[in-house]
């Protein structure tokens, strides 16, 4: 009776005093396990005369629940200080603000893109692809440029080879749809185009858009036309337009084309270096060379044909001046246009 009274004064006290659920469990055996001392009082209790047997079992019964009662009572404040303790280091404090999420924004150029899509396909036109490497047959011969032909030095092309070039404009695309479709045609290739020029207002990739119409009773009114919604919808409406004569080997007559400056309104500024315009856009009838060698009969069709830069295009609709500006990814700029 005593051991057993020293057994619960023992587990009294340091069941109250233990701090972690490891060590109450280590109690819980040694109290109450298989080899426990409250298992061991038990074996004892053979020894005790016949008569005082029931009481003493009771009594270590009783001893023994009072000891789970205890342990049971610790478990519970045990786990409730753990939860307290982990959501204490854990806390969200819900009413800070999120974390700002960086929003994207189209690409000033390809926005210019989008606008000439739209502008020429309410005009009827369609939209052709084509590759970025060519060969020297689309990207010259074709276009009314042999070889030798001093022509070819009016742009720095780069070369994989004799026969292998980074195309230096849109018009290879035309020459493929003219040799499989024929006339009337109405279309426009817009695409990145690949010259070797590289300052404040040349980059060495850039994108163009080149348009094109065959047909029977085409002149170069309805190309002057044509250029003046263009342009009016595209910068406004009472944009000023004027035609210069110009040389293009693939187009006879040629013109370029400037449009009143839109920062000073055509007075002379920075801008426009003094002079009240700039220039936009190439343009002419196509050269009846061109025709012929895609088996166009020039005597019975005709065709003009624009090619504008609209990485410039750009550059003049926002006021900027560098072209490299565009392909820098600066963010802040990018999201200032
Ligand atoms: C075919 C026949 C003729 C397309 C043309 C220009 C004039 C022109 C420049 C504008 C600025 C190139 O990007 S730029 O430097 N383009 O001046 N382009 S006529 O003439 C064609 C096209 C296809 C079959």
């Amino acid at each position: 009776m005593q051991a057993l009274e020293d057994v619960l004064q023992h587990a009294t006290t340091t069941i109250q005093l233990v701090t972690d659920l490891k060590s109450l469990d280590n109690y819980r055996v040694q109290y109450l396990g298989k080899k426990g001392q409250l298992t061991e009082i038990l074996k004892t209790l053979g020894q005790l005369p016949p008569d005082q047997r029931p009481a003493a079992g009771q009594k270590i019964n009783a001893v023994k629940e009072k000891i789970q009662f205890l342990i049971e009572q610790r478990t519970i404040e045990l786990q409730k200080a753990e939860i307290e303790k982990q959501l204490a280091s854990e806390s969200i404090d819900v009413t800070l603000p999120g974390r700002a999420r960086g929003i994207g924004s189209i690409h000033p150029v390809t926005k210019t893109l989008e606008e000439l899509r739209r502008i020429f396909s309410h005009m009827g036109f369609v939209f052709m692809e084509g590759p970025e490497i060519e060969e020297d047959y689309y990207n010259f011969t074709a276009l009314n440029v042999p070889p030798l032909h001093p022509a070819r030095a009016m742009q720095d092309t780069f070369y994989f080879n004799d026969n292998l070039v980074l195309r230096s404009q849109m018009s290879p695309v035309q020459i493929h749809a003219m040799k499989k479709m024929r006339p009337p045609l109405r279309m426009v290739a817009m695409g990145r185009v690949y010259r070797r020029d590289f300052d404040l207002t040349h980059t060495p990739m850039f994108h163009q858009m080149e348009c094109l119409m065959v047909d029977e009773h085409v002149t170069f009114a309805d190309l002057k036309g044509l250029l003046n919604q263009f342009l009016g919808e595209f910068f406004s409406v009472d944009t000023s337009v004027r035609f210069r004569p110009s040389y293009f080997p693939f187009t006879e007559p040629s013109a370029e084309v400037d449009i009143g400056c839109l920062s000073c309104k055509g007075k002379g500024c920075r801008i426009c270096k003094h002079s009240g315009w700039l220039e936009v856009l190439g343009c002419g009838m196509v050269h009846p060379n061109v025709l012929a060698g895609v088996d166009i009969d020039s005597e019975r069709y005709r065709g003009f044909a624009f090619g504008v830069g609209l990485d410039r295009l750009t550059l003049l609709k926002y006021g900027i001046n560098d072209l490299r500006a565009l392909f820098e990814n600066d963010l802040r700029l990018l999201k200032q246009l």
